[in-house]
């Protein structure tokens, strides 16, 4: 079963990734995220204004230009704000996150399921390692305290180096698709086509997190401008990164990760759920309510952690990160 064709499915094997164009139907699949994301937004804009962190609360602006607008009044990118996961460093009972009904349903999409079953089987774990990115043009994003961008562009890395070292065997399946145009211009991907073929390489903590060193960076990446609706699968070993974003308006996207159900996610703090399992049906999650319950639980946990969960098996005084 699976929805990709053999070709497609034999590109994923060869190379590291494929690209399905148009496997999302931008107003069935992305539009109500999109609803639900503009009602957070305004609840960040009421909120910041309310404590006077920012002079507006920028109503009359559409969304990418209401965020750019806020982050720069605040001097804040706010990315956790929008999150679906958290950081475990610093997790209070007080860190924001967004865990709504319509990002669980984009975790359960029929599309998406039927694509990752054509790589990974039917038996279909959510791996909690996920994201939302909203990455303002960098022309707006504000400074950290050493005069480094907020948020800028991803270093080349690959996923299998975010995890812990117990899931190294997993198939995690890499899910990444903007919820706008993504180009060149304003920050699309990069892969680094075979690059799985070298293996799990060195990462170095950076502040822009982690990143494989440059002289260990070979070969040409290929750049992957995507529409609204297209979906790019990557191997856990495939090297990718991102464009800056040079252009004026947010480059929107998510990406999401499953592996066959019973092998560990490589961040087992964090909670996954079965999203498909024609062996079990009965063991899916289909109760939106209950996946945030199990991301407030783990906030609660972790905000009572002395030593919170590192993900991470490099240290920035290694000699490769010399
Ligand atoms: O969206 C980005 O800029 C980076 C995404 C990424 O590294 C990933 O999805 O694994
Ligand atoms: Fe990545």
């Amino acid at each position: 079963m699976g929805s990709l064709t053999q070709e497609q499915v034999k590109q994923f094997r060869r190379e590291g990734y494929v690209l399905a164009e148009g496997l999302l139907d931008p107003a069935q699949d992305l539009d109500p995220v999109y609803h639900e994301y503009a009602r957070v937004l305004g609840d960040l804009a009421k909120l910041l204004y309310d404590k006077g962190e920012i002079s507006s609360t920028y109503d009359n602006l559409p969304f990418s230009q209401r965020l750019i607008q806020i982050i720069k009044d605040s001097g804040k990118v706010h990315a956790q704000y929008f999150d679906f996961t958290l950081h475990g460093a610093s997790v209070t009972d007080e860190t924001a996150f967004w865990v709504g009904p319509e990002v669980f349903h984009l975790l359960r999409n029929a599309r998406l399921l039927d694509a990752a079953e054509s790589l990974i089987g039917p038996e279909i774990y959510s791996n909690p390692v996920q994201h939302i990115r909203l990455k303002p043009p960098e022309k707006y994003t504000p400074k950290d305290a050493e005069g480094r961008l907020q948020l800028g562009k991803t270093p080349p890395h690959q996923d299998n180096g975010v995890i812990t070292p117990d899931a190294d065997q997993t198939e995690m399946l890499t899910v990444w698709f903007p919820l706008w145009d993504a180009t060149v211009e304003n920050g699309c991907l990069m892969v680094w086509p075979n690059s799985k073929e070298d293996g799990l390489l060195d990462h170095c903590p950076g502040y822009d997190g982690l990143q494989i060193p440059a002289k260990m960076v070979h070969g040409q990446p290929k750049s992957m401008p995507m529409k609204r609706g297209d979906v790019l699968f990557m191997h856990r070993l495939t090297m990718h990164a991102s464009h800056a974003n040079l252009s004026d308006h947010v480059r929107w996207s998510f990406d999401l990760r499953y592996n066959p159900i019973g092998q560990p996610t490589g961040r087992g703090a964090f909670p996954g759920f079965v999203a498909r399992s024609r062996a079990h049906p009965e063991t899916e999650l289909h109760d939106p309510a209950e996946w945030a319950r199990l991301w407030h639980e783990t906030r609660y946990r972790l905000a009572r952690t002395e030593v919170a969960p590192a993900f991470n098996r490099w240290s920035a005084d290694s000699p490769v990160c010399a």
